[in-house]
């Protein structure tokens, strides 16, 4: 297992390389190119430029979290070859400088969504947090809400160009039924998948978060049952996982654990991260600590361990503590926190015989 830290890149984050470098463990930064609208070629020379800062404090780039997809490709519009040959092309670039694992998801319109981000734990601290009712038919209201709470930094995949356009983005997506966004992704696969081969770089799905449909918009990667379609789907060690144990977890029904012993030889890049559900199904994220949440930290651990897992893992976002103004979920405490406990529980799974 290669620990790394997810970073938003100079001038677009609160958190420095320096201060990385300084947390135990990390090998690796996940990276992108947060300026990039989903469609556009990533040029080598804004690469480059990365990687020489990268390069500076000794972090490899292997992995890159995101590479949009542009919602053309998901919506299935005769545009999306062009789309297609676009982040063929991306691709092609990013194996110019080593990248390993590209992670992206499939989600229609929105990324990640929660109804609080700042959501306060009870010890001083917040959270992101997920109200259930809240979800209501406004997904306008949703949008401005988040980027209003943003402030300077824009959220990957909550970008307010797209945002802008959000009435033309659902009605586009009207036509488009689950079993529909199904065959739009095995035709995306299906056709990047040569050049991963050409270019040794796995795909790595996130599964959607939260896992249901919201704002009537279909929703794919839920649970084990949509995983083992998605593997068996595109049946390519190329076409691999990224493993959220938080957006999977948000669901009660769902055994991270049970699903990293299923599909290890398919997970290219682990994201670890504690939920805690509330009976009337809200649920808000947690300390990486197992008995903060009720992911199953430990037992997800054991089982990466007992595969002889040997991708990439992250520790997924955190809470906000200290006073910290950071991203929301992306600081610098208790992500490295949680470093140190995920480390922690391996580094015992290493040395003793449990
Ligand atoms: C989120 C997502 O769970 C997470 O890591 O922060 O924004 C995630 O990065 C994307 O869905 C991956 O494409
Ligand atoms: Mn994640």
């Amino acid at each position: 297992m290669q620990m790394t830290f997810r970073w938003y890149g100079e001038g677009n984050d609160s958190v420095t390389l320096d201060q990385i470098r300084q947390i135990p463990g990390v090998e690796g930064i996940v990276w992108a190119l947060h300026d990039k609208q989903p469609g556009e070629v990533w040029e080598k020379d804004e690469i480059a430029r990365v990687k020489k800062q990268l390069d500076q404090y000794g972090f490899n780039m292997d992995v890159v979290e995101s590479v949009n997809v542009h919602d053309d490709i998901k919506i299935g519009l005769p545009t999306r070859d062009k789309h297609i040959e676009n982040y063929c092309k991306t691709l092609k670039n990013l194996k110019e400088f080593g990248v390993k694992v590209v992670c992206y998801n499939f989600m229609p319109v929105f990324d990640w969504t929660r109804t609080d981000l700042f959501h306060p734990v009870g010890d001083g601290s917040t959270a992101l947090f997920y109200e259930k009712n809240k979800i209501i038919d406004d997904p306008q209201k949703m949008a401005e809400y988040i980027l209003e709470k943003c402030g300077d930094y824009t959220m990957p995949g909550w970008e307010p160009e797209r945002m802008s356009k959000l009435q033309e983005l659902f009605d586009a997506y009207k036509p488009v039924t689950k079993e529909k966004l199904w065959d739009n992704l095995k035709y995306f696969l299906e056709a990047i998948m040569p050049t991963c081969h050409e270019c040794d770089i796995k795909m790595a799905i996130h599964p959607d978060d939260p896992p249901w449909d919201i704002f009537g918009l279909p929703r794919l990667l839920v649970n084990e049952e949509a995983i083992d379609r998605f593997v068996k789907m595109v049946d390519d060690p190329y076409n691999a996982l990224t493993l959220c144990s938080g957006s999977l977890g948000a669901d009660p029904n769902n055994n991270v654990a049970d699903i990293v012993r299923k599909h290890c030889s398919r997970i290219a890049f682990a994201h670890v991260r504690n939920v805690k559900h509330f009976d009337n199904g809200d649920f808000s994220e947690a300390s990486h600590r197992d008995c903060d949440g009720d992911t199953g930290i430990l037992d997800i651990m054991k089982a990466y361990h007992d595969c002889g897992f040997d991708g990439y893992m992250r520790p997924d976002h955190g809470r906000h503590i200290w006073g910290e103004k950071c991203r929301p979920g992306y600081g610098l405490y208790d992500r490295a926190l949680g470093i140190m406990y995920l480390l922690g529980i391996w580094d015992s799974l290493e040395k003793f015989d449990i």
